[in-house]
């Protein structure tokens, strides 16, 4: 297994089926990743040592996904250079509005690049990941045309 470039974490087991089809749309474009619960509330310790040894140990990026009081995106930017994309987990409570307030509404100077409610915010997620690696790597570049065109060519032309 390659070493990850990307790192997908997420505050509980319970946003796996959330974030998972992060984890699938890089590893069809053959995106090295890894997965991780990682807890802003439960395991801080755990945050502080993902968010610092992220660097040093090869990533490129952090896909982070949380719900409710959504500090985990936020926090781990705060720890590291590297880009951060938050997604909003839809919560039980306020159907993930409480997500995507608390990981958009980042104060100036420590960004997050927050992406959709949900799994489309996943999935968009690691394609803007790969969009950012692509242009510093031709093949996955041809991979992730490759992927657009398939999208584009299954789309129905009528609805039924
Ligand atoms: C957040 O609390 C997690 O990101 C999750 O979306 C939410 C609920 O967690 P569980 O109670 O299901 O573990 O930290």
């Amino acid at each position: 297994m390659d070493k990850p470039l990307v790192g997908i974490i997420m505050g509980s087991t319970s946003d796996w089926a959330t974030m998972k089809p992060a984890a699938d749309i890089l590893t069809a474009l053959g995106v090295p990743h890894e997965t991780r619960v990682v807890s802003a509330h439960r395991t801080p310790a755990r945050l502080v040592d993902y968010a610092t040894t992220a660097v040093g140990r090869g990533l490129r990026a952090i896909i982070a996904g949380a719900g409710g009081a959504a500090h985990l995106p936020g926090m781990v930017a705060s720890m590291t250079r590297l880009p951060v994309f938050g997604v909003p987990v839809q919560s039980k409570a306020l159907s993930g509005m409480d997500s995507l307030l608390s990981i958009v509404q980042m104060p100036a100077g420590i960004p997050v690049g927050t992406l959709a409610i949900g799994p489309a915010g996943a999935t968009n997620a690691a394609l803007i990941v790969a969009a950012q690696l692509a242009t510093t790597d031709e093949a996955l570049a041809e991979r992730l045309d490759a992927w657009r065109a398939t999208q584009t060519e299954n789309v129905a032309e009528t609805p039924e």
